[in-house]
């Protein structure tokens, strides 16, 4: 499988304007918006952590959404990316009674309690980015078809290395749902396709907890191992702390996996990224708002087949996940190249 070369301009048109019209703070963990506090009317996006520029985008569609609803939105996250915050933070979303709850989950399971109880208490709860199982959300907005991605990356990495070079990775958090399904389809690419891969083995796995002093460390430590030849980094906090520490030892190693264009833009003009995929941040924030509002209103329950519009996306429909849940789709992924990357950088 192929990722898809950018050509949706439709789309950019969208991400535009809703960059334009998204102009919201974001919120810490111990503030709330101004007019949320009483809680109705109000949807809650609950960031894996609200240092993540990544995540701030995200919410940028997600308050857009909110605005042409005619929703309050509001913004919420711990520091750093652990579930235990997110679960006082969905404790307190419940106790405020919000009308429902989106978040980037920083564990597949340990929310499950926190959420059961807010959907007891009729608060519909979606996922997106990185998943909760499917008993603890009515659905989740999947960003791009998880094999894609997984499958993809490997097969960039390999043709950055002309198929001669050990590959590492640098992901985010060991219990990210998200990127947890990318190495395991990155895994599958290779044993798959043995004889291919026989001189790129993926050699090391290193966390960086999408923390930009972690990320540096654990490049600088992948480099001590000659043998790999390039790093594939599935996160953005992770690509940006990759790209700085290649750059600034003149590596050879190569680059690549999902980036901001805004951020990573430096790094593939000067080649220590080649190319690297994401899709439209502000897109999956914005179909989370009327994924989400369509479950407030009753239009759909989260079940296979229910179709909904979702405002300038248009018509979207609930398909099976292969978690046995069920999720939305965005669509694929984009490839960022220094061909279209002075373009892309201003967007987001
Ligand atoms: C990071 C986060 C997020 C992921 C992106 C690609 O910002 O880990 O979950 O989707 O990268």
């Amino acid at each position: 499988m192929k990722f898809k070369k950018l050509t949706a301009l439709g789309i950019a048109a969208v991400s535009a304007a809703s960059l334009l019209a998204g102009c919201g703070g974001a919120a810490t963990e111990n503030a709330s918006n101004e007019g949320a506090s009483s809680g109705g009317g109000v949807y809650a996006f609950v960031a894996k952590d609200v240092q993540n520029p990544y995540m701030q985008k995200v919410y940028e569609g997600f308050e857009t959404a909110c605005k042409d609803i005619g929703v309050e939105p509001l913004y919420k996250g711990p520091e750093a990316a652990t579930p235990e915050k997110q679960i006082e933070i969905i404790n307190q979303l419940v106790a405020q009674g919000v009308a429902g709850i989106a978040i980037t989950a920083n564990d597949q399971d340990a929310l499950q309690p926190a959420l059961t109880e807010a959907m007891d208490a009729g608060i519909p709860v979606i996922s997106l980015d990185s998943s909760v199982n499917p008993a603890s959300r009515k659905t989740h907005i999947q960003q791009a078809d998880p094999e894609k991605i997984g499958r993809g990356l490997v097969q960039a990495a390999y043709e950055m290395v002309d198929g001669n070079g050990g590959i590492a990775i640098l992901s985010a958090t060991a219990q990210a749902t998200n990127q947890n399904l990318w190495i395991e389809w990155m895994q599958k690419e290779v044993e798959e396709n043995a004889d291919k891969y026989a001189n790129t083995p993926i050699v090391k796995i290193a966390y960086g907890d999408d923390d930009p002093t972690k990320s540096t460390s654990e490049t600088q430590a992948l480099l001590q191992d000659s043998s790999i030849k390039v790093i594939i980094a599935p996160t953005t906090v992770g690509m940006l702390a990759a790209g700085k520490v290649l750059q600034d030892k003149k590596s050879e190693v190569k680059l690549t996996g999902l980036g901001l264009p805004s951020e990573m833009a430096p790094f593939i003009e000067d080649g220590t990224c080649p190319w690297m995929y994401l899709w439209n941040p502000v897109d999956i924030g914005n179909l989370a708002g009327y994924t989400l509002d369509s479950l407030v209103k009753g239009e759909i329950s989260g079940a296979v087949g229910e179709t909904f519009t979702a405002g300038e996306l248009g018509d979207k429909e609930v398909t099976e996940a292969a978690d046995g849940g069920t999720e939305v789709m965005l669509g694929d992924p984009f490839k960022f190249d220094s061909e279209n990357i002075g373009e892309w950088k201003e967007i987001y």
